[in-house]
C-alpha cells in the first residue's frame, strides 16, 4: 500500500512485497469452493428493523471505475470473496452498473461495478449502450469512496491515467478516491512501478493534505482543456499496488475501505450479496465464458437467456440457458465437435456461478439459430 504520506522507504518496501509476487498467478475461484447454505436472494432493500441499529452498524459505499478490461469486475471478486461479477478477458464484459454487497464484522459495504469508460464516439461506433456512458458516473456521485483501477501491463496506456478518468475526477474533486495499480503479476521490471506511481499521482502522493473543494461547475470544454495537459490525479489518499487476479494485496484495500465507513444502517438483508437477480447473473456469466471462448466478434452477437431456472432447493440451483446464434454457421461454430466447446463453456460457468451462490449449480445450454 502506498499512502500519500509515505515516503520513499515505505513505497520501496511496498515494492519489495510486490517484487514477492508468485510468478505463477492461480485462479482463487478453483472448482472446490465450499458450497454452503447462503442463500443468494434477488436484492430487496432491508425492510424489517433487525439492522436499523445505527449506533452499531456501519455502511460504505464504493464505486470502481476504470478502462475497458482493466480488472474491475475482477477486483470486485476479490474483495467480495465470491463471483458475482462476471469476468472475461474481452473488453465490454460488464454492461450496465451492478451492486455487489459484502459483509465484514458491522460493516456493510457496497461495491459498485461499472462499464469500461467510454467516449460518446466510441459507443456509436461499437454499437454500446446507453449505460456505458452514463453509469459510471452515477456510481460515482452515488458512492462514499471512488477506487480508480489502472491496468499497469498495458504497454500502450498505463503511462497516464484514462483521460474519461480524469474528466470525472476533474469533474468531482470533493469525491474520496484510491489508485489501484492493477495487473502488477504481469510487469516484469517492477522498479517501473515507482515512476508510474509518480505520474499517476501527479507527483503528489499528497505530502501535504490537499482537500479538494468543488468551487465552482466546470464545463465539459474547460475540464478537455485541463484533461489534455495532465497524466494523473495529486488528490487520491491512498495508491495499492495489486494483482486482483491472484487477490495479492486486495487486503489492504479492504482495510482502506473499511476505514471509510460510516455509522449508518444496512441497505440490504444480511444473506443479499448482489442487485442483479439470479437469472440475469447466470445469463451474464454464460455470456462472459461465451466472451472467453469465442474468436473476435462472434461472442458479441450470441444472445444468452435463461430458459428455466429451479433455484428452491437451498442445495442446488438448475438451470437452463439458451444461446441465440444469429446464424447456423456461428450455431456449429458455439456447439463445437461433438458439442465439446458449449459443454467446456457450461462447466466453466458452473463453477462461476458455485461460487457466487455458494450452491452446487447444474446447467444446459441449448443453442440455437433462426430457422431458414
Ligand atoms: N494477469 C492479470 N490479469 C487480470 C488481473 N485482473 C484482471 N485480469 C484479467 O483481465 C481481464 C479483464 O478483467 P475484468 O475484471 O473483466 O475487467 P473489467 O475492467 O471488469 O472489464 P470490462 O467489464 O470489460 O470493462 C480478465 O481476463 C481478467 O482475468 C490481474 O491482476 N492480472
Ligand atoms: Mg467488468
Amino acid at each position: 500500500m502506498l499512502s500519500g504520506q509515505v515516503n520513499c522507504a515505505r513505497l520501496t518496501r511496498a515494492l519489495k512485497t510486490v517484487f514477492k509476487l508468485t510468478q505463477s498467478v492461480k485462479r482463487q475461484f478453483s472448482e472446490n469452493a465450499a458450497a454452503s447454505t447462503t442463500v443468494f436472494q434477488e436484492s430487496r432493500h432491508l425492510e424489517d428493523s433487525s439492522h436499523d441499529k445505527c449506533e452499531e452498524t456501519k455502511l460504505v459505499k464504493v464505486a470502481i471505475i476504470g478502462a475497458p478490461n482493466a480488472g474491475k469486475s475482477s477486483l470486485i471478486n476479490q474483495l467480495t470473496g465470491r463471483m458475482l461479477c462476471p469476468v472475461s478477458k474481452k473488453v465490454h464484459t460488464t454492461r450496465c452498473r451492478a451492486r455487489a454487497v459484502s459483509i465484514q464484522d458491522t460493516t456493510q459495504i457496497i461495491f459498485l461495478d461499472t462499464p469500461g469508460l467510454v467516449t460518446a464516439t466510441e459507443m456509436q461506433r461499437f454499437n454500446l449502450e446507453e449505460s456505458f456512458l452514463q453509469d459510471s458516473e452515477l456510481a460515482l456521485m452515488e458512492a462514499d469512496l471512488l477506487g480508480v483501477i489502472h491496468d499497469v501491463s498495458n504497454r500502450w496506456t498505463s503511462g497516464s491515467l484514462d483521460a474519461k478518468v480524469l474528466r470525472l475526477l476533474e469533474l468531482y474533486p470533493e469525491k474520496s478516491s484510491f489508485l489501484v495499480l492493477n495487473k502488477v503479476d504481469l510487469v516484469k521490471n517492477k522498479r517501473k512501478l515507482l515512476e508510474l506511481v509518480s505520474v499517476l499521482t501527479d507527483h503528489n502522493l499528497r505530502k501535504e493534505t490537499r482537500n479538494p473543494k468543488k468551487t465552482e461547475q466546470l464545463s465539459e470544454a474547460k475540464v478537455k482543456d485541463i484533461v489534455k495537459e495532465k497524466s494523473g490525479w495529486g488528490n487520491f489518499s491512498e495508491v495499492f499496488i495489486v494483482s486482483a487476479l491472484s487477490g495479492d494485496g486486495v487486503d489492504k484495500i479492504m482495510d482502506h475501505i473499511l476505514m471509510a465507513a460510516k455509522p449508518g444502517k444496512w441497505l440490504y438483508a444480511p444473506s443479499h450479496t448482489s442487485d442483479v437477480s439470479p437469472n440475469k447473473l447466470i445469463a451474464r456469466t454464460v455470456k462472459a465464458k461465451l466472451l472467453e471462448h469465442f474468436p473476435q466478434e462472434v461472442p458479441y452477437n450470441l444472445k444468452t437467456t435463461v430458459e428455466y431456472l429451479d433455484d428452491s432447493n437451498s442445495d442446488l440451483i438448475t438451470a437452463v440457458v439458451g444461446v441465440y446464434c444469429p446464424t447456423a454457421r456461428i450455431q456449429k461454430l458455439v456447439i463445437g465437435t461433438k458439442g465439446r466447446k458449449i459443454q467446456m463453456v457450461a462447466r466453466e460457468a458452473e463453477v462461476d456461478l458455485r461460487n457466487a451462490f455458494h450452491r452446487s449449480v447444474h446447467l444446459k445450454i441449448a443453442v440455437s439459430s433462426p430457422k431458414k
